[in-house]
């Protein structure tokens, strides 16, 4: 890659830390928050990664998050735990409780955590992979803002509503899709706006409803939902299950909260975590086995599974460590000398 450079994935990590701290994001939120932009960045995934951390330092400035919140836990007995993010980073609440989701699911056989009242800028992967790496199979979800027209429709009235799954693998990665219910996540269609390319056809209508392949009209009017009606049936379901269901902020009013749709916003998310070896007691048969015939042979296949891209670019990544343009460099120059445009 031309004028770039390497940049250790601890080093990148400690240096947005500092810079989010510098901004008076308290330290367990800052280190979780750079933890899940550098994962991003590292896995290859560019619309979740440093390209979020300008907007997490204007929505600090904006005052729509609050940095010094303490995420609080209420884990009870039973298998709803719930998170109260008190306005501030999902990933501080996600990281809090996730030892107690982990814990709850493997004594139940299955266990939901809802979080409410966070500040989400994230990719949902991260999750679906820690519980898959602990054994469970899982299913995340958020609203977000209202973005996305539905199937037939042209008026931004859902979000672009993340949607990620994540099964565990006896010996290799975890079989893991994570994708937003939008044809393209927005941060996509930002990354296009920033590098003035085009979109593909189909992501996009303008204010007026009319097809575009232009990025700012695209942002100014509304995203389509993949897969036509089906797509908008789940992100109906999604704002249904992780808004209306746990007492948070649907995507409309996340966006009305925010006040447009320039920074993240604060609604809830949810996570439903299951423990395989629970549901096939009995059986005779073992879910770990059946999964990977179904796994192998969609590989066979396909030739490449979801998330076989971002492992292997962590692969380079934690070898090399996580190649950085000169640009990106000069952001984070620029950030750390509190510069923001
Ligand atoms: P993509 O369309 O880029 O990817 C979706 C998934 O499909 C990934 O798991 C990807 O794996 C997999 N995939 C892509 N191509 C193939 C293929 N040819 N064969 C098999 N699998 C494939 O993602 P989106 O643009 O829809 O979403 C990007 C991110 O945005 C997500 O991480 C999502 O969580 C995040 N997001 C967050 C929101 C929020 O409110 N916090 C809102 C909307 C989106 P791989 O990664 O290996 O390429
Ligand atoms: O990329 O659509 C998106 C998005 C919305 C909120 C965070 N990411």
């Amino acid at each position: 890659m031309g004028d770039s450079v390497r940049v250790g994935i601890a080093a990148l990590e400690a240096r947005v830390q500092g810079i989010l701290e510098i901004c008076g994001v308290a330290p367990m939120p800052a280190g979780a928050v750079a933890r899940v932009i550098v994962a991003g960045e590292r896995d290859g995934c560019a619309s979740h990664g440093l390209h979020r951390l300008e907007q997490c330092l204007q929505v600090l400035k904006a005052g729509q998050v609050e940095p010094e919140a303490e995420p609080r836990l209420a884990a009870g007995e039973g298998p709803i735990l719930r998170v109260d993010a008190g306005g501030g980073f999902a990933s501080a609440a996600w990281e809090l409780a996730r030892p107690a989701l982990i814990a709850r699911s493997r004594e139940l056989g299955l266990a939901a955590l809802a979080i409410t009242d966070c500040l989400h800028f994230a990719a949902l992967w991260p999750e679906v992979e820690d519980l898959a790496r602990a054994g469970l199979a899982s299913i995340s979800m958020c609203p977000s803002y209202a973005t996305v027209a539905p199937f037939g429709g042209t008026e931004p009235l859902l979000g672009t509503n993340p949607f990620a799954f994540g099964w565990p693998r006896p010996d290799a990665d975890p079989y893991v899709f994570d994708f937003a219910t939008s044809v393209a996540a927005r941060g996509e269609v930002e990354l296009h706006r920033k590098a003035g390319t085009e979109l593909p056809e189909g992501w996009a209508v303008d204010a007026k409803g009319a097809p575009t392949r232009e990025p700012q009209a695209a942002l100014d009017g509304a995203l389509l939902t993949f897969g036509a009606h089906k797509g908008t049936a789940i992100s109906a379901m999604i704002e249904l299950l992780a808004g209306a269901m746990l007492g948070d902020r649907m995507s409309v009013e996340a966006r009305e909260f925010a006040g447009g749709a320039a920074l993240p916003p604060r609604h809830g998310a949810l996570i439903l975590a299951f423990d395989p070896g629970t549901f096939a007691a009995g059986s005779g048969r073992d879910p770990g086995r059946e999964g990977e015939r179904l796994i192998e042979a969609l590989g066979g296949q396909t030739g490449r599974l979801p998330s076989q891209r971002r492992y292997a670019a962590r692969k380079i990544s934690e070898a090399d460590g996580i190649a950085l343009s000169a640009e990106q460099m000069a952001t984070l120059d620029r950030l750390s000398e509190g510069g923001l445009d």
